[in-house]
């Protein structure tokens, strides 16, 4: 008689419904007694799993066979736990990189569908074409798919971008605006922004880690303040980007130090100043200013309007990335077939 396995088939993540598979011999006889209710095979039925006297959950139960049932329950985490437990078997070890987890924690539309192409066998088919691409064909192959993969990334890992800039450049208010509601205090008194707020946003196609901080200036800050530019100070160390707003009224240049992370664009444009690619009125023309700050970031991010390409292969991490740069060293030294197990092991150890 075959053992009773019962796991999870819906991605490990809290969410409104957790389905747990129950196989062996004896699948529809345990999860009889566990709902305390004769099931019939091929019909859905509302239980009521119980443990230790208590009720669980209202769930809904399916049987395929005696040897295969599904029980649909709220998902919860403990509540998942405990019934797997109830059936004799525990959480396996958790797979960060499974495509299911990468799937639940996508950060946005096109990371989602970046990722069910992978689930729905993007690997397996563009293995299968590159088979029978001659070396010149694979090494356009493979050097399209580097590309791809490093515009998904943006896509998958939203970039941290730290708005920065002299107090009363505008960025509490850009800030908002790239938000899509009222985040932080706006004001004219200079110093109103000390602490720093991080708030995920969509610009087109892309979620980011925006991150809105103290403004700078030498005199008048009190102690409160200059401990909010320090902690900007450190946060722009650690940015992918930094968006640096200088008042056309008031221009001031960033920092020497600036490194090619560093976007400059003037704010308050409609104070004066002739319109450009790089000035923004974040007040006046606030759909503009996100348009512009969208392009300006994709550009320094090197990605275009939109990462998908619809069932294309991408590597989803830093491991897949680096295992495609081997393929194609392999290739460039003339090792075709190298490459191809390269590619072929892509995801391989982790499903
Ligand atoms: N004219 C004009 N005023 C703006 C614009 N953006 C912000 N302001 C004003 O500038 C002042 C400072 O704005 P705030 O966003 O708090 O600047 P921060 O100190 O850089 O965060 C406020 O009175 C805003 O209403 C803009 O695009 N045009
Ligand atoms: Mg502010």
């Amino acid at each position: 008689m075959s053992e009773l396995v019962a796991r999870e088939l819906t991605a490990r993540a809290a969410g409104g419904v957790s389905v747990i598979e129950l196989r062996g011999a004896r699948a529809r006889a345990v999860l009889e007694a566990a709902c305390a209710t004769a099931l019939p095979v091929g019909a859905l039925s509302l239980v009521r799993p119980r443990a230790e006297g208590l009720e669980l959950d209202e769930a809904l139960a399916w049987c395929e066979s005696e040897e295969r049932a599904e029980l649909h329950v709220h998902g919860s985490r403990p509540l998942v736990r405990r019934l797997l437990e109830l059936f004799g078997c525990s959480e396996p070890p958790e797979d960060r990189g499974s495509l299911e987890r990468r799937l639940a924690e996508a950060a946005c539309e096109r990371a989602a569908r970046i990722v069910l192409d992978q689930l729905e066998g993007a690997l397996e088919r563009a293995c299968a074409r590159m088979e029978s691409c001659t070396e010149a064909q694979l090494a356009r192959e493979l050097s399209a798919l580097r590309a791809r993969s490093a515009w998904a990334r943006t896509a998958l890992e939203p970039a941290r971008v730290v708005l920065a800039g002299p107090v009363n450049a505008g960025k509490s208010t850009l800030f908002n605006v790239l938000h899509g509601g009222e985040r932080v205090i706006v004001s004219e008194r200079a110093g109103t922004t000390r602490d720093a707020v991080v708030e995920r946003v969509m610009l087109g196609h892309y979620a980011f880690e925006l991150v809105d901080t103290a403004g700078e200036r030498a005199s008048e800050a009190d102690d409160l303040e200059r401990e909010g530019q320090r902690l900007g100070q450190r946060l722009r160390a650690a940015a992918d980007l930094v968006l640096w707003l200088s008042p056309v009224d008031r221009p001031v240049p960033p920092p020497v130090e600036r490194d090619g992370r560093w976007i400059v664009l003037q704010s308050r444009a409609d104070l004066g100043g002739v319109p450009s690619p790089h000035s923004l009125s974040a007040r006046a023309a606030p759909e503009a200013a996100r348009a512009l700050v969208a392009a300006r970031l994709r550009e320094a991010l090197m990605v275009p309007e939109d990462p998908w390409q619809p069932g294309a292969l991408v590597a989803l991490d830093g491991g897949e990335r680096a295992t495609l740069a081997r393929a194609q060293a392999e290739l460039e030294q003339g090792r075709r077939e190298r490459a191809l197990e390269c590619l072929r092991a892509l995801r391989a150890p982790a499903r």
